[in-house]
């Protein structure tokens, strides 16, 4: 066992809380009663009704057997029911693992082999596909998987949802610094890491977000991201929205005319994108002059790098502040503040949402460089794991030994006390704000009986910040094209995030002089071709 965090640390901090999402919830319902409290693009829930309809949900969930402390799967859209779904879990001390509609079978094995979900929540459809068969499979090859509940028009959930029984409180006791959510590590090795937030360090990291935000109950958020991403979930995303009375906006989908008519149609004050997608809106804005943005106040972006030239047009095109966000779901979150000077806000990720938090930006040897130096950043606070789910082999590798994270990205302090980032240290691919490991691709293609080795590599793309391109040795005879790669990966169950952008056949690998594949050589090939 490494370092182990002590919560009572931060007992005195402001919005340090110690109590469960579901008793939040009941206190919300009590404050901001019928104000809407969400909205989809279908319906729209007030406080008091989305308390009411979790409790029935959770009472519902414990008469079919869901204990405390079992996992649930959640792999739902961005609609009510996923908010429905969320507190009603945490009302009875289940935790959702927050999986993405993208992910395939690929994905869900690993984390059902290491989380051994009593439960798994799907979607029955979206974007055309049917999760529903997906479920059964897991099902059928993992016993610990009790229960699948469908949500759609007529499925279980919409019916648990709407059973009415007496009464609902004898829900378990839920302490707040139980785990609440298990989110998933971007990228993964092989074994998938999950991350554990309790109730109180993940709601602290909701109000540390909203208030660097200045949220309020007049404000609008909109989730365009999936809601099961920490950065739309919680910084300050939904759940910092609810906590101060405010309105959730539900985008189905991410696409540019989606948020576009989102944030016309719902008067949205708040959103949060990643740099892909901001380009993508700035050219449809280009094209039509029927969108009105001018309700934004703030837009946050983050998730991966935004270059100076797109800072400065957001500055000057939208009408709004930008907020940079430097976030990690496994904690430690930097935004820039909406009083900063432009100059300021278009050049560096901030400061740290929390007075307590702790950031030390180290050389190879662990020692700090001085301020206007690139080093790792580390980092280690009230809302930043002590370490990954079950995973101590990991745990050593990602966190030092007295409890610091290691970020895996490249930092500095400027001359003004804020956060620069300056890329990564790691090996992980960030296509569009989704984080890839190349090592897992891989493995992937290594199973292709035509490929006899493959290596990955990001990169730089203008629209995507990654892309993704793979290096094939393969059988001489046989040629094998991006199609038949695409199709070979969506066979064996891999999310489309996931699938190579470019392929480039090879006879010998670059090798570096300690005689690995040198990545880097790789990296230019593919950029020069
Ligand atoms: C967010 O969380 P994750 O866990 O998907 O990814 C974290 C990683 C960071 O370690 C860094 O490599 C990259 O994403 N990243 C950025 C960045 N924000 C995140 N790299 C450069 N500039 C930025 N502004 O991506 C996330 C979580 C909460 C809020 C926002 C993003």
């Amino acid at each position: 066992m490494g370092y182990k965090k002590d919560m009572s640390k931060y007992e005195n901090l402001e919005g340090w809380e110690r109590c469960g999402f579901g008793e939040q919830l009941d206190r919300w319902a009590e404050k901001y009663g019928e104000r809407i409290a969400v909205t989809d693009s279908e319906d729209e829930i007030s406080y008091m009704e989305l308390k009411q309809k979790a409790d029935c949900l959770a009472a519902a969930f414990l008469r079919k057997g869901i204990l405390k402390g079992d996992k649930v799967l959640v792999q739902l859209p961005n609609r009510i029911s996923f908010v429905i779904v969320f507190f009603a879990l945490s009302k009875i001390g289940a935790v959702p693992i927050m999986m993405l509609p993208a992910h395939r079978e690929a994905e869900l094995e690993g984390i059902i082999e290491l989380a051994k979900p009593a439960a798994y929540i799907v979607v029955e459809k979206y974007l055309g596909f049917s999760y529903v068969p997906m479920a059964n499979a897991m099902k059928e090859k993992y016993s610990c998987i009790r229960h699948i509940f469908v949500d759609s028009e007529s499925g279980d959930i919409s019916g648990m949802i709407a059973e009415t029984y007496g009464e609902n409180g004898a829900f378990p006791a839920v302490d707040g610094y139980e785990t609440a959510v298990l989110l998933l590590s971007g990228g993964t090795t092989g074994v998938p890491k999950l991350i554990p937030r309790t109730h109180t360090d993940y709601m602290y990291n909701a109000r540390m977000s909203a208030k660097r935000c200045r949220l309020d109950s007049s404000d609008v958020y909109l989730a365009s991201l999936p809601v099961a991403h920490n950065f739309p979930l919680c910084c300050p995303g939904l759940l910092g929205t609810l906590d101060v009375g405010g309105k959730v906006v539900l985008a189905s989908a991410t696409s540019p005319d989606d948020i576009l008519d989102a944030i016309t149609e719902e008067g949205v004050t708040i959103t949060a994108l990643v740099p892909a997608m901001v380009t993508v809106c700035m050219e449809m804005l280009e094209w039509d002059e029927d969108y009105d943005i001018s309700s934004l106040r703030i837009l946050q972006v983050g998730g991966a790098m935004l270059e100076d030239s797109l800072a400065d047009k957001i500055i000057e095109e939208w009408p709004c502040k930008l907020m940079q966000v430097f976030g990690t779901a496994e904690g430690l979150l930097s935004f820039t503040s909406p009083e900063d000077e432009g100059s300021l806000i278009a050049r560096c990720q901030g400061t740290p949402v929390s007075p307590a938090d702790e950031v030390k930006i180290v050389d190879e040897e662990d020692k700090a460089v001085p301020e206007g130096v690139f080093g790792e950043l580390l980092s280690r606070g009230p809302y930043t794991i002590d370490g990954y789910y079950m995973a101590e082999e990991a745990n050593k590798k990602s966190f030092t030994s007295d409890g610091f994270y290691r970020t895996g990205d490249k930092a500095m302090w400027t001359k003004d006390g804020r956060l620069r980032l300056g890329g990564r240290i790691k090996e992980q691919i960030n296509r569009a704000g989704e984080k890839i490991m190349p090592s897992e691709i891989e493995a992937y293609l290594c199973r292709h009986s035509k490929i006899k080795e493959a290596a990955v590599v990001g990169v730089t793309d203008e629209t995507l910040g990654n892309r993704i391109c793979a290096f094939l040795v393969t059988d001489d005879e046989t040629g094998i094209d991006l199609q038949e790669i695409h199709r070979f990966l969506r066979e064996i169950g891999v999310a489309a995030y996931k699938m190579p952008d470019q392929i480039e056949r090879v006879e010998t690998w670059p090798l570096t002089s300690v005689g690995k594949i040198d990545k880097k050589a790789l990296e230019r090939m593919a950029q020069e071709k």
